[in-house]
């Protein structure tokens, strides 16, 4: 397009409405725009924030042949469901079908198993996965921006609303396709994944008391004020554990990394902000993250641990876990491989010797 028509484009844009345009670049980076400053013969100079990112203000200079698009939105809409699900009537065709992901799982297996030091199909720590969605191969723009969407933070007012999806577990028929996507096991005309039902049936009937509540043109980045009621009897999020701890309990939590109902980064979170409270928090809480786990079960990591010996030894024998041995095992229930798992922030590391397989190779550190 010529520069001229861009300029055209540019003036179009009303100037009362700020975080309401989105700009797309050529390498597939979409900018929120929040302020146009300059528009130039052959480049723009504008305000704005990286799709996904939280931290607004940045200033881009954009030459008019990097610009893809111009969109105009009413607001900020950039949650998963939204992304996946933009026409309502077509819902049972996923824009990611599981061939897809099941790519997109691959080339991400492939950049970042060796980063753990082991090259065993399981990436020990995703948020060591850094991949730019942009050089994924096969797929259409729309999958990109989709992808690119869960994998950030879900954006509000201030701060996040909800924390990023991690990479991995994006092929498996338990994972993204059932929960998030579209196209699993609990795929229906009206509900096509796990995620699309529990989050639009919530906002109709606990949020908002309306049947007719339509997730395409809401602003999410309301969310957080609007569901302000439901929390109070819902969240569970108090990270103030102070009576649980003057009881002299103990708690153990443990998360799949791959978990695709839960965004795993939402329990670390929590862990962070106990510990922030508490940083003897260790003496009474700990949390395991499970590499390559689905939700509770499921996915290529070692997914089955006995969590009820664990606890029942920290309470009854004063035995804190300082390691606990997952276990995958085969149809039959033949274990193939275990692995140990290690409080975090702690993780598993390869002595480097001795069977990947086996957890008397790994330490925890
Ligand atoms: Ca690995």
């Amino acid at each position: 397009m010529q520069s001229s028509a861009w300029i055209e484009l540019v003036r179009l844009i009303p100037p009362d409405k700020p975080d309401a345009r989105v700009v797309m670049t050529e390498n597939g980076t979409d900018i929120n725009v929040q302020g146009i400053l300059r528009v130039e013969k052959d480049f723009l100079v504008l305000r704005g924030r990286l799709a996904g990112s939280t931290e607004g203000g940045k200033i881009f200079f954009l030459p008019y042949d990097r610009m893809q698009y111009l969109g105009f939105r009413d607001a900020v809409k950039e949650t998963d469901i939204q992304a996946l699900f933009p026409d309502e009537d077509s819902l049972t065709k996923p824009l990611l079908p599981p061939a897809v992901l099941k790519s997109v799982e691959a080339q991400i297996v492939e950049k970042c198993d060796a980063i753990d030091g082991v090259k065993d199909g399981l990436m020990e720590d995703p948020r060591r996965c850094q991949i730019d969605v942009a050089g994924l191969t096969g797929l259409t723009d729309a999958q990109r921006a989709a992808l690119k969407i869960l994998y950030a933070a879900t954006p509000a007012r201030e701060g996040t609303l909800y924390p990023a999806q991690p990479m991995g577990g994006e092929g498996d028929a338990a994972g993204w396709s059932t929960w998030i996507t579209g196209g699993g096991f609990q795929s229906t005309a009206q509900s096509p994944s796990l995620r699309f039902a529990f989050g639009t049936q919530f906002f109709k009937f606990f949020v908002f008391n309306d049947p007719s509540w339509d997730y395409r043109k809401y602003d999410y980045t309301r969310a957080r004020r609007d569901a302000r009621l439901a929390g109070t009897v819902l969240n569970a999020t108090s990270p103030d554990l102070s009576a649980y701890k003057a009881k002299g309990h103990k708690l153990i939590v443990w998360h799949g990394w791959s978990d695709p109902a839960l965004t795993a980064l939402g329990t670390i979170t929590y862990y962070d902000q106990v510990q922030a409270r508490d940083p003897g928090v260790r003496d009474y809480f700990r949390t395991f993250m499970m590499p390559g786990v689905l939700h509770c079960v499921g996915g290529p990591g070692p997914d089955n641990a006995d969590w009820t010996t664990a606890i029942v030894d920290w309470v009854e024998n004063t035995k804190a876990p300082d390691r606990v041995i997952a276990r995958k095992l085969a149809p039959d229930g033949t274990p193939t491989r275990t692995r140990p798992l290690c409080p975090y922030p702690q993780h598993a590391a390869y002595k480097g010797t001795g069977s990947i397989d086996d957890a008397a190779s790994f330490v925890c550190k």
